[in-house]
């Protein structure tokens, strides 16, 4: 079956009434007819729920995957890998992901005792070989990162992780999703997605999912699952599984508008710089037509001033809200210094270019003329010579 098509059935088989759409299966626990005995094949909704899995089992076969496992945010995901290692292992991270991810290993997974290098890998990988140390047993690879859309080729970076043992290769596809992106296609254990972005895509759910096709490294994570506990409810998986099926035509959509979105912002006067892997001017431009399926609804842009023109920008935006997170069916804007980004320390975030300059925008599915008359009237206000009201500090 192909994308469109698992999307829609993958897990969705009608339920014993027969329902078009699964009912939603919201019982802690499950009646068993003699002790360590239940009657179907579930005990308890920690352990295992009939909703949950079929949103696991349809995610995996997007991701084009055995397996799925379903987690109550991104981070919880996260930490459940993280729970896969041991203090002493070493963990390679590319340097730009982000900063909820950078928080945990940096403030937490590192008080546990595990290394970190935070790495520019080259979109080739080519920095990535001199980074590994024979305690290294991850590599984790966001891309396009976040939220500087560095585009990193993932089976080159497979390669180098086939050339040391017991490395388990991690790409976080969130800012891609399936439809766009394939890590396990391309060579990596597993793919991370926050599904509370593209693959939910109403801006209603937090959640997280690992796919992954290795059966041992699956009964690790899914006895982690159950013994760290970080679930999702049977109705947040049940609309996350309602959001899914829609994937491919928003992910069209997104891709469409951001088109569009991005060429309209580099040929604009007050814009330095787009970053938008759909674009010629992207530096890894071959990379990402090599490796992507679309170019995606994420792009992040310079503007050709400081921090107070980027606040009144941002203040003049409405159809766009100012707001973290992405992915979901409205345009989503927000300052990565002072918002998303922010637990990430100053000189690491000049390093990486995250200036007070740098505006991210996760483009919507609203018209497109709509979009670009806001963009247009926000960047005359955050550029007028005539004075503004001062933006909020
Ligand atoms: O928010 P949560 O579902 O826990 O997912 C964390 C996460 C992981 N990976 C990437 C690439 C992400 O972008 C996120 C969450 N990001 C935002 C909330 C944001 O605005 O960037």
């Amino acid at each position: 079956m192909k994308f469109e098509t698992r999307a829609l059935h993958v897990g969705q088989a009608p339920d014993a009434n027969g329902a078009v759409v699964p009912g939603i299966e919201l019982s802690t626990t499950f009646a068993q007819r003699s002790p360590g005995h239940p009657l179907g094949a579930y005990d308890y909704s920690r352990s295992g729920n009939p909703t949950r899995e079929r949103l696991e089992q349809c995610v995996a076969s997007l991701e084009g995957g055995k397996h799925g496992l379903a987690f109550a945010s991104g981070l919880a995901a996260t930490v459940t890998l993280m729970h896969t290692l041991k203090p002493g292992d070493h963990v390679v991270c590319i340097d730009d992901v982000y900063g909820g991810t950078q928080r945990y290993f940096r403030r937490v997974a590192k008080g546990m005792g595990i290394r970190f290098s935070f790495v520019d890998f080259g979109a080739h990988a080519e920095h990535l070989e001199s980074a590994m140390e024979p305690e290294t047993k991850m590599i984790w690879l966001e891309t396009p990162t976040n939220p500087t859309m560095k585009v990193v080729d993932i089976t080159q970076t497979a390669r180098i992780a086939r050339g040391h043992t017991g490395v388990v290769l991690v790409v976080d596809n969130t800012f891609m999703s399936p439809f766009c992106q394939r890590p396990l296609e391309l060579g990596a254990d597993v793919s991370f997605n926050s599904v509370s972005k593209y693959i939910n895509g109403h801006s209603d759910v937090i959640m997280g999912m690992l796919c992954l096709s290795d059966d041992t490294l699956h009964s690790k994570l899914r006895f982690l699952q159950n013994s760290l506990g970080a679930v999702p409810s049977p109705f947040d998986c049940y609309l996350a599984l309602r959001g899914a099926k829609t994937l491919a035509v928003r992910m069209r959509q997104h891709e469409t508008n951001a088109r569009q979105v991005a060429a309209y912002l580099e040929a604009h006067p007050h814009v330095r710089q787009v970053l938008y892997p759909g674009l010629e001017s992207h530096a890894q431009r071959d990379v990402a037509a090599r490796q992507n399926y679309c170019a995606g609804g994420m792009l992040s842009f310079v503007l050709d001033g400081g921090l107070l023109e980027s606040k009144r920008f941002l203040e003049h935006c409405s159809i766009m809200t100012l707001a973290e997170s992405l992915g979901g069916v409205e345009s989503l804007i927000e300052h990565p210094a002072l918002m998303t980004h922010a637990s990430v320390s100053p000189d690491v975030r000049e390093r990486l270019g995250i200036s007070d300059s740098l505006i991210r925008l996760s483009v919507g599915l609203e018209h497109i003329d709509d979009l670009l008359a806001e963009l247009a009237a926000a960047l005359d206000a955050a550029f007028s010579k005539t004075k503004c009201p001062d933006p909020v500090s």
